[in-house]
């Protein structure tokens, strides 16, 4: 073979992989084991462009690396595919989504081939398959079947709990549940019918059926996470979604609150995303604590992190929402005070939250007493209480809290300054008003003082600590089509589980993927939707799971994908364990990561496996932007003039679409081609090219600057590609694509096949040992890229293998000695063309099986240095010396060196400088 042939060598060696199903991987505990995980796509109508395979192409090398030094490695790929745009799309041509999802994974995994992934495609999964979402219904039984005691800080079986009602009521449980539980003793549990029964478990199940205010989104027809909302707008499609209440599944992740937190000490992600999490789950310390209504039966409770302040209190604030509002409004107030509740009801929280500038409440006509001190207190409804977080309601200290502050000033309201004790270290200092005494817990620290007003308010009955998380309860379903059913049917309005023989519940066939005439989800139209037991027929339930269902424990069933009987057969689950890499987007910080610890967590509890974090490590990369060409059009004419000369006349500029443009010249034929109705138009040029405009921007279609991989692939080959994609830039950050720069990657790989060949283009290997100079040169490489590849710094490499191909060739060198490993080294980021030249070499088995070769120090060691030698501040020579010899022995040298001898002409110099490996000074 003479030039190197990347489309023949690809294709060829894709297909032995393929064939040899060399990356199936197998628990072998001979081997110690790496898991590498990407975050499996969602497979879109557009295919891949170049950003998608950054992550993939990074971790690909990854895994390559680690199966050089001897790792059993696990590095599958499947499909998220349930989701809202395959039903986007059959509502539009009524095409099944699983026939639309099939052709785009198809497409995919095509595209992914290409790039010469190392991946376990045997180890394939889809959420949207079967013989999959049986499990993901299995785990959703499981959680329905499971509570969380807060004694063991674990999730156990409905059944013990029922057990322990059965014999002792539920005085001793200590378990998550809903707020509304009433005691009950065993006799009385023993005597409440089935269906009460029903009721109260369900307000112990780790997944529950409730009243819950959603976001709902009317154009699309679905309840959305709050993920999904950004603004009060439907992250997808970017509709308006409003708050409503509807009965909906939720999953009790709020039980798993402070093990979620715990568990992110431990973990190597980056510390944003940690942070955010923690936000997300937003621990707060503090207390719950009673204010009786005067003159009315009514007990407020309000939640605060400041008991401290209790003196400062001057008034209590409640949500707009909060279920009292309506009674504790008094005739007198009754015109302005729901006017204004009538106001803040069409503004979502969200609005209500972010906008601080506007304040907004009404005074009740109510007063609270503090039961601290026997005052009466007003009671005000205001914006800035959220009714979802804590009890929806504020005991208000506004000289130490800037929104009771804003408000108080706002309305006149008493500012009162707690002294003594903890203020200093309050959030917001004490600000303004009259000075008071805190009574008993007057001068104490700040934590004291709380300890201590906490002990008062258990004492009265009237309050407890309370740890309180922001975190909510997760919505867990969607009003939609293409997602799991939920292996739930009703009786007599409760719901209960389908038996496990009859998993997995598929989903029905439907007419349409839209919601019914009477607005029931798109499963309301399916024929025979109900589930048949000794007592009858049942209808089941026709909202399915959200998108999170399925990713939610995919990394599981990577595993072992083809067990009938079991999720993961528990060895191959222990042999495998934590992922030891996760690569992807940052972007699903709150979401997906979040939600997959919450299941582990939980499958970790019941037995199902043994970690209870899935991802030890994870590296979020950045984007790949577009860079996006532009062309300028004369206003007025049909002319496009080239950017040099653009400001020469008034112009609009316009996309174009970058694959018709090559180093910035426009390919005018092709942009006729493109444009058909712009074929008659004219250019005027600079130097016989038209040179477009560039900018970055979000790849995207209606930009026009989406490149797809298979087009750099076909011209370039799929190890530039790889390369390339890792030569842009450290891979945590946002880069924008530019294909100018591929020809430098692409021709450093020529220059690679070269070094193996001689100038016919014959093999050309020589079986001399390597001097010292080439084993440098090597050895530093190695040296190099096992340091990055151990700190995930691809772009270095890249750039350390350009500079070895570049040395080596100058020495000309074509060693064995060098060339071997200089193939195996440079493996994983070109697996295609170091394949060949590893057969070509006379290897029988693949370069995968190689071993990475071994740093030797000695060999950059450095044992002689080249001095410079200055006369009179001028360097006149250069004088190559042993690094061995001392001062003495190098300025004998010098002062014997011909040249220097020519420079004295014959005078003894006044002053000989040695410093010891960089330079000689000889003063005359
Ligand atoms: C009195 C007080 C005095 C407070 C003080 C703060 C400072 P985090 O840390 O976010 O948990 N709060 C409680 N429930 C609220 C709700 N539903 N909407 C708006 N604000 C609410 O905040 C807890 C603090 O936020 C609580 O402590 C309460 O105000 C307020 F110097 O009580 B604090």
């Amino acid at each position: 073979m003479a030039d190197y042939n990347f489309q023949k060598i690809e294709k060829k060696w894709q297909a032995y992989w393929e064939k040899n199903q060399v990356f199936n991987a197998k628990a072998d505990s001979s081997k110690p084991k790496f898991y590498s995980l990407d975050m499996f796509p969602y497979p879109s109508g557009a295919g891949l462009h170049v950003g998608h395979p950054l992550g993939y192409i990074a971790s690909d090398i990854i895994t390559r690396f680690k199966r050089l030094q001897g790792y059993n490695v696990l590095h599958p790929m499947g499909y998220d595919s349930f989701g809202l745009p395959a039903e986007q799309y059959a509502i539009q041509t009524g095409q099944h989504p699983a026939i639309t999802t099939e052709q785009n994974i198809n497409r995919y995994t095509e595209q992914l081939k290409n790039i010469g992934f190392a991946f376990d495609w045997a180890k394939e999964v889809r959420t949207s398959n079967p013989d999959y979402y049986k499990w993901t219904q299995w785990i959703f039984m499981q959680l329905f079947n499971s509570y969380y005691d807060k004694n063991e800080d674990k999730a156990k079986s409905i059944a013990s709990l029922v057990e322990t009602f059965q014999n002792s009521g539920n005085f001793e449980v200590n378990a998550v549940s809903d707020e509304d539980i009433l005691e009950f003793s065993a006799p009385e549990w023993n005597a409440f019918s089935e269906n009460q029964k029903q009721e109260i478990l369900l307000k112990y199940r780790l997944t529950y059926l409730a009243e819950t205010t959603v976001n709902w989104c009317p154009a699309l027809g679905t309840v959305l996470s709050n993920d999904e909302v950004k603004d009060g707008f439907s992250e997808r499609g970017g509709h308006p979604v409003e708050r409503k209440k509807m009965m909906q599944w939720s999953m009790r992740i709020t039980a798993y609150a402070e093990r979620l937190l715990q568990g992110l000490d431990a973990l190597e992600w980056s510390e944003p995303i940690k942070e955010m999490q923690r936000n997300w789950i937003g621990k707060s310390i503090g207390a719950e604590m009673l204010f009786q209504v005067k003159g009315q039966d009514k007990l407020i409770k309000v939640f605060t992190t400041r008991i401290d302040t209790i003196f400062g209190v001057t008034y209590l604030a409640l949500a707009p929402e909060h279920d009292y509002v309506k009674e504790l409004i008094t005739e007198g107030q009754r015109k302005n005070a729901e006017a204004y509740v009538e106001m803040a009801k069409n503004r979502s929280e969200r609005d209500r939250m972010s906008d601080v500038k506007t304040i907004s409440g009404a005074f009740t006509g109510s007063y609270a007493i503090n039961p601290f001190n026997g005052e009466e207190i007003q009671i005000w409804i205001a914006d800035y209480v959220l009714a979802g977080y804590g009890t929806g309601a504020v005991m208000a200290v506004p000289a130490h809290d800037e929104r009771d502050y804003n408000f108080a000033k706002h309305f006149g309201l008493e500012i009162r300054q707690v002294i003594e004790g903890s203020m200093e270290n309050g959030s917001f200092p004490g600000k303004g008003g009259t000075i008071i005494n805190s009574g008993f817990i007057s001068g104490l620290e700040m934590k004291e003082a709380m300890d201590k007003a906490i002990a008062f308010l258990e004492e009265k009955k009237i309050g407890k600590g309370k740890i309180q998380y922001r975190m909510r309860d997760a919505i867990f379903t969607r009003q939609r089509y293409w997602g799991e059913p939920l292996p739930v049917y009703f009786k007599e309005g409760l719901p209960y589980l389908i038996e496990e023989k009859d998993l997995p519940l598929v989903l029905p066939e439907v007419d349409k993927y839209l919601p019914t005439e009477d607005g029931e989800p798109p499963l309301g139209r399916a024929k025979n939707w109900s589930y048949t037991t000794a007592d009858g027929e049942f209808p089941l339930e026709k909202s399915t799971m959200p998108g999170w269902a399925g990713s939610s424990w995919y990394f599981f069933r990577y595993m072992d994908p083809k067990n009938t009987e079991k999720l993961v057969d528990p060895a191959i689950e222990k042999y495998w364990g934590a992922v030891d890499l996760y690569i992807g987007g940052a972007e699903h910080a709150t979401g997906h990561l979040l939600y997959s610890r919450f299941w582990t967590k939980f499958l970790f509890d019941i037995g199902v496996v043994r970690i209870e974090e899935p991802f030890s490590k994870m590296i979020n990369q950045g984007m790949i932007q577009g860079r996006s060409n532009f062309v300028y059009r004369i206003k007025g004419a049909n002319t496009f003039v080239s950017s040099g000369l653009k400001d020469e006349y008034e112009t609009s500029s316009m996309h174009v679409d970058v694959n018709i443009v090559h180093n910035d010249q426009l390919n005018l034929e092709k942009f006729k081609a493109w444009r058909p109705d712009l074929a008659d138009a004219e250019f005027i040029l600079e130097d016989g090219k038209y040179i477009c405009g560039a900018e970055v921007e979000k790849m995207s279609k209606s930009k026009y600057n989406v490149v797809n991989p298979d087009d750099i692939i076909e011209r370039y080959g799929a190890d530039t590609l790889r390369m390339y994609e890792m030569f842009l830039g450290p891979l945590e950050q946002f880069k924008p694509w530019n294909t100018n720069g591929i020809d430098g990657v692409s021709k450093f790989l020529k220059k690679l096949w070269k070094l193996y060949h001689d100038k016919n283009g014959v093999l050309s290997v020589s079986e001399e040992k390597a001097s010292k100079d080439e084993l440098k040169i090597l050895h530093k490489t190695i040296k190099k890229t096992q340091e990055d590849l151990e700190h995930y710094s691809f772009n270095t490499s890249v750039a350390s293998f350009m500079i070895c191909v570049n040395e080596l060739t100058a020495l000309k060198c074509n060693k064995r000695e060098i060339l071997e490993p200089l193939a195996v080294i440079i493996s994983p980021y070109a697996p295609h063309i170091t394949e060949e030249l590893w057969t070509m070499l006379g290897h029988k088995d693949s370069i995968i099986y190689a071993k990475f070769p071994k740093f030797k120090e000695e060999f950059l060691i450095e044992n002689s240095h080249e001095y410079p030698v200055s006369i009179n501040g001028k360097v006149r020579s250069k004088l190559p010396l042993a690094l061995s010899l001392n001062r003495e022995e190098v300025e004998k040298a010098a002062l014997s060196d011909g040249t220097v001898q020519k420079w004295l002409e014959g005078k003894s110099p006044k002053k000989v400088i040695v410093v010891p490996g960089k330079i000689i000074n000889i003063v005359v």
